[in-house]
């Protein structure tokens, strides 16, 4: 079995180096939050298998040709003729804040079919299924293969990992409730940060008890790009409770990332808390996704909470680290690279 099966959408990234209006150079590359995870995954030595859909164009090249170089199996990706690859631009607006924007509506990820992932599953079904919160997001297409991955999954064994990773510019707060709460009994790891928990929970009233309702999942939702912040952090007690609520609806593991205050992972057995690992940051984006690689990784080798936390918040710290969205993600080797005094030279 290989190790993990993920998909979604993998578009060209451009990143800038600041206000894009003014124009000059871009940096090109590829993103997408899935694949991001993927290619985390495969630096750390798994065996990977990315499906998704390209357009029929160099940019879809672009995507394969990186996924490929980077150890992540990618024969289950279709290519699409009638749409092209999407594209998402980054702009660096302050040291802390980017901006992005995507161009990506009506490309060939967002029409990712359920019988590209539904082969993609049969060919090797995987010990581990990862999906985001972003594919369901991407057209009705996309979120029926998403559903038609959970129900595989659940047919053969294989555990669910579910980055809820809210996209405020694809749909509403009400809208990924919609989903997400009919997702959770297919669950085993949630993955979210503070402000996302509520989108998984019943609404008002609906709590396996009553007492943990949708709080918080008002008419805004979550931040429009809900990495976690340590501004916004909910109360441990609000936190737990949602955790717990979580918990009675029989998700295995809810591990709420928290930004720069670390992240704490609640099980049956309780919880348990890592802060964040202190290094320089330069450029946050990607650093969720770094986070569920090494997490995922930690899980696939045995390690309970305390082991997935550790790798968790050490992989999430090279991706703050470093440019790019996976560019800095580390091998297994580097793992122990961080925390080495300033000026360290490795020979
Ligand atoms: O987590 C970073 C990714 O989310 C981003 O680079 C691209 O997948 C992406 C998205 O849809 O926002």
């Amino acid at each position: 079995r290989p190790d993990v099966f993920t998909f979604g959408e993998t578009m060209v990234a451009l990143r800038g180096s600041g206000p894009l209006k003014l124009g000059g150079t871009m940096r090109v590359s590829v993103a997408g939050a899935e694949s991001n995870v993927a290619i985390g995954l495969a630096r750390l030595g798994h065996d990977v298998r990315w499906a998704g859909a390209v357009g029929e164009d160099e940019a879809g090249q672009l995507v394969l040709r990186t996924l490929r170089a980077e150890g992540v199996e990618v024969s289950g990706a279709a290519t699409d003729p009638d749409a092209p690859t999407g594209l998402l631009l980054f702009e660096p607006r302050l040291p802390e804040v980017t901006r992005v924007h995507y161009y990506r509506a009506g490309s060939a990820g967002s029409r990712l079919a359920a019988d590209t992932v539904g082969r993609a599953f049969h060919a090797a079904p995987p010990r581990v299924l990862h999906l985001t919160g972003i594919t369901p997001a991407l057209s009705p297409a996309a979120r029926s293969a998403a559903l038609r991955a959970l129900r595989l999954a659940r047919e053969h064994g294989s555990l669910v990992c579910l980055d809820v990773n809210f996209r405020a510019r694809l749909w509403t707060a009400g809208e990924a409730a919609a989903v997400l709460r009919e997702w959770m009994p297919f669950v085993d790891v949630l993955i979210a940060s503070d402000d996302e928990l509520p989108l998984c929970l019943p609404e008002d009233g609906d709590g396996p008890d009553g007492t943990a309702a949708a709080a918080g999942a008002g008419p805004a939702g979550p931040a429009p790009d809900s990495s976690g912040s340590s501004d916004s952090l909910a109360s441990p007690d609000s936190l737990a409770s949602q955790a717990r609520a979580l918990l009675d609806l029989g998700v295995g593991e809810v591990v709420v990332k928290l930004g720069a205050a670390g992240a704490t992972a609640f099980t049956c057995g309780g919880s348990l808390h890592r802060p964040a690992r202190a290094v320089r940051a330069v450029d946050a984006v990607g650093a969720g996704d770094a986070f569920v690689a090494g997490y995922l990784s930690a899980l696939l080798d045995g390690e309970g909470p305390a082991g997935c936390l550790e790798r968790a918040v050490t992989t999430g710290a090279f991706a703050v680290a470093s440019p790019g969205d996976w560019e800095g993600a580390p091998t297994r080797a580097e793992l122990g690279m961080l925390g080495a005094p300033p000026g360290t030279v490795v020979r």
